[in-house]
């Protein structure tokens, strides 16, 4: 296992739209593996590969894993399909790994339902709700290039993006919590 380096916004690497897995292989689950080594060594509840520079339909969650480290149950999905979601919407306080110290409230519906391959190649499907539905939605749109500043308003976003531009340059990015 080894630990993978997480990409910062801006970068245009997080635009690139990821590809199909067509087989799932060691090779796979290797990336499987250090991702979510990489996301619970972050803190994080999800990952997706583009994070990571690897460009390719894969995404790692846990959102019950506690920051001892205990309670871990990581889901795996490869190729996740959102194949229902409802009308009714959620908002939550979102963050991201690529967007360290930035947080903001995006709407997102409330429950989904979601299919994939698991961590075997065996396809399944699965109800989400709660922080999960969010969690895999905001994964899947990682895997579309696609940030979840981009659901901001334009002048949020570009605040954001421009702040953490300055911060990447001051490289002090760790114990900072700006202000939008
Ligand atoms: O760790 C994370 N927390 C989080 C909180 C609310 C909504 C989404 C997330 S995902 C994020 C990890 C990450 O950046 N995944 O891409
Ligand atoms: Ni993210």
């Amino acid at each position: 296992m080894a630990r993978l380096k997480i990409l910062m916004a801006p970068d245009a690497r997080l635009k690139k739209v990821a590809e199909k897995v067509e087989k799932v292989d060691e090779s796979i689950q290797k990336i499987l593996d250090d991702m979510l080594e990489t996301m619970y060594a972050a803190n994080g509840i999800g990952l997706a590969a583009t994070q990571v520079d690897i460009h390719k339909r894969l995404v790692v969650i846990d959102v019950e894993c506690d920051e001892n480290g205990m309670n871990k149950k990581p889901l795996y999905f490869i190729n996740p399909e959102l194949v229902k979601t409802s009308d009714d919407l959620n908002v939550y306080q979102e963050g991201c790994l690529s967007l360290p110290n930035a947080f903001d409230e995006v709407e997102r519906p409330a429950t989904c339902t979601v299919k994939a391959l698991d961590y075997n190649g065996k396809e399944f499907t699965m109800d989400c709700e709660g922080l999960l539905a969010t969690c895999i939605q905001h994964e899947i749109d990682h895997l579309d290039g696609i940030i979840f500043a981009d659901h901001l308003s334009r002048l949020k976003r570009t605040r954001m993006l421009t702040k953490l531009e300055k911060s990447k340059k001051r490289k002090e990015y760790s114990d900072e919590i700006f202000q939008y």
